[in-house]
């Protein structure tokens, strides 16, 4: 793909994505007054085998990092950041059997190749709008900030960085900069995402684990474990419930990052039948 056609693409998803965590508005309040989102501070229910690094390095080697990355922007994304960042969310890629963590890890990748054309970007390219939610009470955007996608999964919004402060352990409400000049706290963030559930909303990786159970309404609305399901997390209100090039290119390229990695992707891989959550 041409750099310039990267950019077009880019900037679409991003604005998708960024009026999709609009939506997460309501039920982020809910999650963060209560137990917190679930998944994030789940223990572990199954461990990986003893090895050197017992979190995802285990799985996602240095030279593994190139080959899922290979267009990354190598003085940003580093291995090392990566690593760190996951410490912090020690379930990223370690439940489950080593076919389910293999393909969480082809999962994370796919949606990475749809918002940063593979670790490419580091911020969205369209900076024009400040993305300050300012109904958010709780997380009040800080004077002269502005909250547009930063990081492997492209954060977004005042209520977003409020909510990942804490468990990401930076006042990135206050400071939503340090998410561009950090890479460990820029992967912090998407682990974050990757991990924190919303009100009734699961977290990807509970979904991807096998720990989601569909409720009586995810039943009606056609929601069913599988990739596609995680796409409704991420941008469900624009690319859920028909059939959307967006939500096309993400499974496209699960495929393509399963195959590459040697795992079955699993049933369910689209959202079109899905409603939005
Ligand atoms: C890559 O990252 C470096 C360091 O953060 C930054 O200065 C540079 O602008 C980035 N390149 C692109 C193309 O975003
Ligand atoms: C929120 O922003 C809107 C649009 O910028 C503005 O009209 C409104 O007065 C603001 N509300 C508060 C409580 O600041
Ligand atoms: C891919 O996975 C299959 C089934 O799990 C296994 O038999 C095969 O050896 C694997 N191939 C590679 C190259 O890892
Ligand atoms: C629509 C569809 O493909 N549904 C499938 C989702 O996955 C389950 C297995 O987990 C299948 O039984 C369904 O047919």
């Amino acid at each position: 793909m041409g750099t310039a056609t990267v950019v077009a693409v880019l900037v679409a998803v991003v604005s998708l994505l960024l009026l999709q965590l609009l939506e997460l508005s309501d039920t982020t309040a809910v999650a963060a007054s209560s137990a917190g989102p679930p998944g994030a501070s789940t223990p572990p229910s199954v461990g990986v085998a003893p090895t050197s690094d017992s979190g995802v390095g285990a799985l996602v080697t240095r030279q593994l990092f190139d080959e899922l990355y290979p267009n990354r922007n190598k003085s940003f994304y580093t291995y090392d950041s990566f690593i760190a960042a996951a410490r912090a969310f020690p379930t990223f890629g370690t439940q489950g059997s080593h076919k389910t963590r293999v393909r969480e890890i082809a999962a994370y990748s796919a949606h990475v190749q749809q918002e940063t054309a593979g670790l490419f970007y580091v911020e969205e390219i369209d900076q024009s709008s400040n993305y300050c939610d300012n109904t958010s009470i709780q997380y009040p955007c800080a004077p002269g900030q502005k909250y547009f996608g930063r990081g492997p999964l492209q954060l977004s919004w005042n209520y977003n960085y409020g909510a990942a402060s804490a468990k990401v352990g930076a006042n990135i409400l206050a400071q939503p900069y340090l998410v561009s000049q950090d890479p460990i706290l820029a992967f912090k963030s998407s682990f974050y995402f990757w991990t924190s559930g919303s009100g009734t909303i699961p977290s990807i990786h509970e979904v991807l684990i096998g720990k989601w159970k569909p409720s009586k309404a995810d039943q009606e609305a056609g929601r069913k474990p599988g990739f596609g399901v995680t796409i409704d997390i991420i941008n469900g209100g624009l690319e859920c419930g028909k059939v959307t090039p967006q939500a096309q290119n993400r499974v496209k390229y699960f495929k393509q990052f399963c195959k590459q990695l040697n795992v079955s992707t699993g049933p369910n891989l689209s959202c079109a039948t899905m409603q939005p959550f």
